[in-house]
């Protein structure tokens, strides 16, 4: 489907004075060191014996000197600033693919035709769910910060996001900390438990390889009998409380912090250019504020000394609930899932809608304000009828719209756009009636 699309030039409304810098720094940074991409950490530091070794598993992708491959993207310190290179827009969910293959589609695909990012599943280590087996959500259910899933190894993911560095392709990670794995996700240890192996035991709270234990949780803080979040009319509950039974960390707590900022550092240090955050709206604005203002700056390898990971956080504000998108949108950009609803329903003619009324698609449709705003037709969650969105929500189900859909967003100077790229599934049909929530 990604194949699909065409990336526009640039609409984002940057200021003059911001995408002059931008070119200036881009092109002036001609003296980057060849950098190589060795598929295994171990060769990195051997002889060249080893690097010829390995030589068919080095990238092919040695960074020439003088080649001028622009380097940098970000020269804000906010969270919220977006640099987009000259001729690279976009960030394409490629939701559950393998390292491996996110590289070859970087060098082969999305470099070339001018993306400006990827953004990947979680990278953390996960609980392994078997009944369903292996559902996509199982990789929202954390049970360390180890870097290896099903997308591949901690290698395998440090050789991709050089790879794509080196074409100027940057990458955003899918980082889950609100939470760990569900309360009743039980006791293991080894791969079939746990996709590096390491031993957990949520009921107890206890998740050794980060180290987590019962204390870093805000259980305390949570007064529902159930623990869960039982409305979300009530901001400390929803804050506070399990969401769906997932086990809720207390940010508020240092070492908590501490953990959380030890890996996403670990990320930035890597080469990865930012970060989309999940279950924005379950955390407190001042704990991820705190959060995301000690992480480091960007890796000099590929980006400009001083440049900061760009932020993008999901909280799903429809309206009628007390916790507000705004609060978080001094910290980082926010996705904007009015956004998929609104054009859904103009496209699907409902309300007698039109496609003219689309001009004015932007903050003054009760939409964020364009700098602020990550914008999508559909996500990994109302794709399948979870999350948010309803069913004006379009998906790959019905191309025509779709793609009409996909066009508009593309043209439109509304927000940093992301587009999807998923995969098929058999739909669940009930009278009629589809519904959505198959692996
Ligand atoms: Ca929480």
């Amino acid at each position: 489907m990604m194949r699909q699309q065409k990336p526009h030039r640039s609409n984002h409304p940057l200021p003059r004075t911001a995408l002059g810098q931008l070119f200036t720094d881009q092109w002036g940074s001609r003296s980057q060191p060849v950098v190589r991409c060795i598929a295994f950490d171990r060769c990195a530091t051997q002889d060249q014996k080893c690097l010829f070794n390995v030589k068919a598993k080095l990238c092919g992708c040695l960074l020439a000197l003088g080649l001028g491959v622009g380097l940098s993207q970000y020269q804000s310190k906010s969270h919220t600033k977006h640099h987009i290179q000259q001729g690279r827009s976009t960030i394409v969910h490629l939701f559950e693919w393998r390292w491996n293959d996110i590289a070859e589609e970087c060098e082969r695909y999305l470099g070339p035709n001018g993306f400006d990012g990827v953004q990947i599943s979680p990278p953390s280590e996960n609980v392994v769910v078997t009944k369903p087996w292996r559902p996509w959500w199982e990789r929202y259910q954390p049970v360390s910060y180890n870097l290896c899933s099903r997308s591949g190894t901690q290698q395998e993911l440090r050789d991709m996001v050089c790879r794509c560095n080196n074409v100027g392709v940057k990458i955003y990670a899918d980082v889950v900390i609100n939470h760990m794995c569900m309360s009743g996700a039980g006791e293991g240890e080894g791969r079939r438990r746990s996709t590096c192996g390491s031993y957990f035991n949520a009921s107890k709270r206890e998740f050794p390889s980060v180290p987590y234990s019962a204390s870093h949780f805000n259980d305390d803080k949570c007064t529902t009998s159930s623990r869960n979040i039982e409305t979300y009319q009530d901001i400390y509950q929803v804050r506070n409380c399990r969401l769906l039974g997932l086990l809720d960390l207390a940010q508020d707590k240092e070492h908590v912090r501490e953990r959380i900022v030890d890996y996403m550092n670990r990320l930035v240090d890597m080469g990865i250019a930012g970060f989309r955050v999940d279950a924005c709206k379950h955390m407190w604005p001042e704990d991820l504020k705190n959060i995301y203002s000690r992480l480091h700056n960007l890796n000099t390898t590929w980006f400009t000394q001083g440049s900061r990971p760009l932020i993008y956080q999901e909280i799903i504000d429809l309206g009628g609930e007390p916790i507000k998108a705004t609060e978080y949108s001094g910290l980082g950009l926010v996705t904007e899932f009015k956004y998929g609803t609104m054009l859904g329903s103009v496209i699907r003619k409902w309300n007698q809608g039109k496609l003219s009324d689309l001009k004015t698609c932007g903050e003054s449709w009760d939409l964020l304000p364009s700098g602020e705003a990550l914008v999508f037709v559909d996500n990994h969650d109302n794709q399948r009828g979870h999350g948010a969105g309803g069913a004006s929500i379009l998906t790959f189900w019905e191309p025509r719209m779709y793609k009409m859909a996909v066009a508009f967003m593309l043209a439109h100077p509304y927000g940093v756009t992301r587009v999807m790229s998923s995969y098929r599934w058999d739909q669940h049909v009930v009278d009629g009636k589809k519904y959505g929530d198959v692996p």
